[in-house]
């Protein structure tokens, strides 16, 4: 049985926490349903988990690589190696006095948000359970911020063999519960699939996310959106480019929202100032960590940038992290965070994550994560498991 994660005892709020194992577990785990965006169609979710443990207490992280690099150029296979060649062994190199060093510790690795963020998740958790709070007040006294306890969220519809297909899942989703709809779009199935998901659903909040399959030659497709009554439309363009997007917001009404192409604070800054988007989507392991992930929040909070939290078709694990973050108050926007169901069936954790009535998430209220992993669930989709010590 796992550990439960209730009874809460406060400690100090920060103190060294002192590395004496990480595990590491490659895992393949099967989707409810193919996902199928711009990039590619993923049936199975692979990616990695870390155990860290630190004075006796262990906290998990979990990757948003994927197999192969459709989304960002980080797999699995890099995570591996720059996890084990160079993060591990930083972390081990000396006490972590405070999960917000973590940035700095890391600053010898170039690039590799995704593997960084893998260590400082299970680091923020280690953190909070040694405080005695859950991630989300450890979270609101760090930054002294007011937390919410829950989430709006919104749920991402992946691309679906025909259009009919797809306004069958939109109501049954927001039958459902959730409070936002996002349909990926591509060439060829994008004007049609949005006009007819509007005229279906008059009223429902909709938004697309074309993960960067367009150029700026499309401009008049996305001028066309305008009528749509669009939320927002996700990286319609080059997924490092800043510079074109700055360039087709002001030629449309909708607002422009980044996700491939913010991976830090400065990123967030430049998109701002040169008007490339008017709110950003908010990946924790895009953007290198918890830590980088607040500091972009707080930048597009002073500059009314409103964000929303991404997803990665997270685990229990990557999610409970993202309910934490998530309860920061600039996240005003509903958040691609689902129930677990809608991805996994089952999830690795239990219990599972379920919609309220409201549409939306609680955020954990337990120690830490305050999620427990089955480890049985867990062995079963292990596919390569390591440890390592100091
Ligand atoms: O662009 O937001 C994206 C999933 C995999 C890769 C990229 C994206 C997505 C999603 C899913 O949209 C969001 C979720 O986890 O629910
Ligand atoms: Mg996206």
């Amino acid at each position: 049985m796992p550990r439960a994660r209730s009874a809460v005892n406060i400690g100090p709020i920060i103190g060294p926490m002192r590395v004496e194992q990480v595990e590491l577990f490659h895992i393949r785990i099967p989707l409810v349903a193919p996902f199928e965006t711009s990039f590619g169609v993923t049936a199975e979710r692979e990616t990695i988990l870390a155990r860290v443990v630190a004075d006796g207490v262990a906290g998990w992280g979990e990757s948003i690589a994927d197999a192969a690099p459709g989304y960002a150029y980080e797999t699995v296979t890099t995570n591996w190696h720059i996890l084990s060649d160079y993060l591990i062994p930083a972390l081990f190199r000396a006490p972590v006095d405070d999960p917000r060093q973590l940035p700095a510790r890391f600053e010898h690795v170039r690039g590799h948000p995704m593997a960084k963020a893998t260590l400082e998740a299970a680091m923020w958790d280690i953190a909070a359970q040694q405080a005695g709070l859950s991630l989300r007040d450890y979270l609101g006294r760090l930054t002294g911020r007011p937390m919410k306890d829950r989430v709006a969220v919104g749920v991402s519809i992946g691309i679906q063999p025909t259009t009919e297909k797809l306004l069958e899942r939109i109501a049954s989703f927001l039958e459902y519960g959730y409070l936002r709809i996002k349909i990926k779009i591509k060439p060829g199935r994008d004007l049609q699939d949005a006009r007819a998901a509007r005229r279906a659903f008059p009223d429902c909040l909709l938004m697309v996310d074309a993960n960067s399959a367009y150029t700026l030659r499309d401009a008049d497709l996305f001028k066309q959106m305008d009528d749509l009554n669009l939320l927002m439309i996700e990286q319609p363009l080059g997924y490092d480019d800043i510079y074109e997007h700055s360039q087709l917001q002001p030629q449309i009404k909708t607002p422009i929202c980044l996700d491939e192409s913010i991976h830090s604070p400065g990123h967030a800054q430049l998109a701002i100032a040169l008007g490339a988007c008017k709110i950003i989507n908010i990946k924790q392991g895009r953007v290198g960590g918890l830590t980088q992930a607040i500091a972009v929040h707080d930048i597009c909070e002073a500059r009314g940038v409103p964000v929303w939290c991404g997803g990665m078709l997270e685990t229990g694990v990557g999610r409970a992290l993202n309910l934490a973050l998530a309860a920061l108050p600039n996240f005003t926007l509903p958040s691609d965070l689902s129930a677990s169901n809608r991805y996994y069936n089952p999830d690795l954790i239990d219990p599972p994550f379920t919609i309220n009535s409201d549409g939306t998430l609680s955020v954990p209220t337990g120690l830490g994560l305050g999620v427990n992993v089955v480890p049985e669930r867990l062995r079963r989709v292990t596919l390569r498991h390591q440890i390592f010590r100091p």
